[in-house]
């Protein structure tokens, strides 16, 4: 094995109860049915994939008539995310690298409260269209999937700001949002008030994709570990069109490629979440081969 060589564990999260479509729980199969694990193989890391997290649902269809302003789903959503984030806690705890496959974006509630156990300066590089910052009070929708960077940062319910204990799981300054064109006014007041550091579209426009690399990595110098967690929805709906929230405007196949290369030559990656991939919702495989290139990339598949 060579010196880049990692233990990795790829572990499936079907779970889409935090998104307002149905769908995103298929997402793990489809990104493994391109070959994933193989792949990985071939890069020379050692490889498992784990048994899928199991599935957990509302118990009842009550909460999903819920009112605007109300957290749909939260008892599974909860149930999940304690699951996910036992399991999370004790891959690193083994020393291996995790990979989990989503699933919609509220499983990043589970996935950085595990790794918080181990990370006590943890990095967040959270790629989106969104940001994911909204609280029961700014959400217009009552989707976790839309909450939950906030609740890693202890803002929302106590039954989801308090798993496994600390919180909150990651300070303001050790976050980076990279992608964003759809953010609620709460989420910008937020933003601002916090001192979050947020890269829109238009930041990776004019300053271009390395360069916003580079001034996220400066501002993750000191953390002590970091966490990629990438909803694919980031990139442009014309390349990821599988998806349940596509937003115009989104990152090119290149820049999307180029961020996880230069994360790949940077060393500082430590666990990585890929999120978003709804296969019902295209009739090919061109996202989930996507989501599938980029885990690669970031992991050291290079073009020569
Ligand atoms: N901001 C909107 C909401 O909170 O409902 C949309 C959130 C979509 C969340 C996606 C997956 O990143
Ligand atoms: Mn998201
Ligand atoms: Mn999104
Ligand atoms: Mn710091």
């Amino acid at each position: 094995a060579s010196a880049h060589s990692k233990k990795i564990t790829l572990l499936p999260v079907p779970f889409d109860w935090g998104a307002g479509r149905r769908g995103a729980k298929d997402g793990p199969e489809a990104i493994l049915r391109t070959g994933l694990e193989r792949k990985l193989r071939l890069l020379r890391h050692e490889v498992e994939t784990a048994p899928a997290l199991p599935e957990f649902k509302p118990l009842s269809s009550a909460d999903a008539r819920a009112a605007p302003h109300a957290l749909k789903h939260l008892d599974a959503v909860a149930d999940m995310n304690e699951a996910l984030a036992l399991q999370v806690s004790a891959l690193v705890g083994q020393r291996r690298f995790p990979i989990i496959l989503g699933g919609d974006h509220s499983i990043a509630i589970g996935t950085i409260a595990g790794l918080s156990a181990h990370y006590k300066q943890l990095g967040v590089l959270w790629f989106d269209a969104h940001s994911d910052l909204n609280t029961a009070d700014t959400s217009p929708s009552g989707n976790l999937h839309g909450m939950s960077l906030a609740v890693s940062l202890g803002l929302g319910h106590d039954r989801l700001v308090k798993l496994l204990g600390r919180c909150p799981k990651v300070l303001p300054e050790h976050i980076v949002i990279v992608g964003a064109r759809d953010l609620d006014e709460g989420e910008k007041q937020l933003i601002r008030q916090l001192g979050i550091r947020c890269f829109t579209m238009q930041d990776i426009d004019r300053y271009g994709i390395g360069k916003v690399l580079e001034e996220a990595a400066r501002q993750l110098q000191g953390t002590d570990g970091v966490h990629v967690s990438f909803d694919i929805d980031s990139v442009d709906p014309n390349e990821a069109p599988g998806t349940g929230t596509p937003v115009p405007g989104g990152m090119s196949y290149r820049e999307a490629h180029y961020a996880m290369e230069l994360l790949q030559e940077s060393g500082m990656v430590t666990s990585a979440e890929l999120v978003e991939v709804n296969p019902s919702l295209e009739p090919g495989q061109r996202t989930s081969r996507l989501a599938s290139g980029l885990l690669l990339s970031l992991l050291g598949e290079t073009i020569l």
